[in-house]
């Protein structure tokens, strides 16, 4: 088994959900946070993340000073248990003020609340200690095409960026692109679009990514090879791993629970990347199915990082001296079957 030490693992507070969806209520009721971060210690995590209103919750209803006061008293029990912060990311998809999108809004009044929201949940995150505000822009997009403009908008996002960026000398943003739900197509669909917009704020070092596996498989790509493009400019600063059959709603699965291969090849290209030597955490935005019994329902969170050190050891175990000599006679049948059959066990 590889040593769990070599990646740091973590998730957040809404990856122990309670199976609501469009068609049907909950299914588990709701549980506390405290009971969470104490589920985090016992399944071997190192870290949370964190939407602002995670934090300090009805953040909308609180001043600055409170907000900032929360902060604190919440870092003091993180560092009570040894938990870190991954991140600290401002939802912006909740409140009526993001109904038309947050950065990108038709409303400048509405635009306005997204960036002091975004400002306030980088102050929250220098309390909690970490420099990462991911950003998963889930309504920059409409329903309707007229109804905005793609360059406008693009321009809008960086100038949003650019305040976040002034705010903060040290905070860099790692963008989760996504292409469709909530919004049925988003302008930030792929990790290409995120690292070109980056190049068009002040500071492009500290604009990068965090990749999700479903999402990558929603825009039709493949995420070991987004993993592998966004790490080739040295951007890839979080990740979600999870699992996603196909061109359908966001399922949020366990990591490999579709496609082990695919799970596969994405642990290959961290491996080869060193994914985590710049202190990155492997975190899995998984969701336990609606059928979930509440006494099996951390079991989605333990199997996929049980899946990940399987898959580890699979990768570092992989024949690479057999393989090369494949690729060299361009025998990819034989490599193919060496794959299955190392998957296998065989
Ligand atoms: C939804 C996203 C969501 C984000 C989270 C952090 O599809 O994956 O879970 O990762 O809100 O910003
Ligand atoms: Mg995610």
């Amino acid at each position: 088994m590889a040593k769990a030490h070599s990646y740091k693992f973590c998730f957040g507070p809404w990856n122990i959900s309670e199976g609501s969806d469009p068609y049907g209520p909950t299914t588990r009721p709701a549980q506390t946070f405290d009971w969470k971060l104490a589920q985090l210690k016992k399944l071997g995590f190192d870290a949370m993340m964190f939407h602002d209103d995670d934090a300090v919750p009805d953040i909308d209803s609180k001043s600055t000073a409170q907000i900032l006061k929360q902060a604190k008293e919440l870092k003091k029990r993180l560092d009570g248990e040894g938990i870190a912060a991954e991140m600290t990311a401002p939802r912006l998809w909740f409140a009526p003020q993001t109904v038309d999108g947050a950065y990108t809004s038709n409303d400048p009044k509405h635009r306005q609340y997204a960036i002091d929201r975004s400002l306030r949940c980088i102050d929250i995150g220098n309390i909690l200690g970490t420099d990462l505000l991911v950003l998963w822009l889930a309504r920059e997009g409409t329903y309707l095409r007229e109804a905005k403009n793609a360059k406008r908008s693009t321009e809008l996002l960086v100038q949003a960026f650019d305040k976040m960026l002034a705010h903060d000398k040290k905070v860099r943003l790692s963008i989760e692109p996504k292409p469709n739900e909530p919004m049925d197509h988003a302008y930030i669909p792929t990790i290409g679009h995120a690292l070109a917009v980056a190049q068009l704020t002040h500071d492009p070092k500290r604009v990068g990514a965090l990749i999700e596996s479903a999402h990558c498989i929603l825009a039709g790509l493949d995420p070991a090879d987004e993993i592998d493009f966004c790490m080739t400019f040295g951007k890839l600063w979080s990740l979600h791993l999870n699992d996603q059959n196909g061109l359908k709603y966001d399922q949020d699965k366990p990591f490999g629970s579709t496609n082990l291969r695919s799970a596969f090849n994405q642990v290959r290209v961290l491996e080869r990347n060193k994914y985590g030597s710049r202190g990155e955490y492997v975190c899995f935005d998984v969701h336990p199915f609606r059928t979930t019994k509440v006494e099996h329902w951390l079991a989605h969170l333990d199997n996929s990082r049980r899946t990940f050190l399987k898959l580890v050891e699979k990768s570092r175990s992989f024949d690479e001296a057999k393989s090369k000599q494949l690729i060299a006679d361009r025998d990819y049948q034989a490599l193919d079957q060496m794959v299955i059959e190392h998957l296998l066990g065989k």
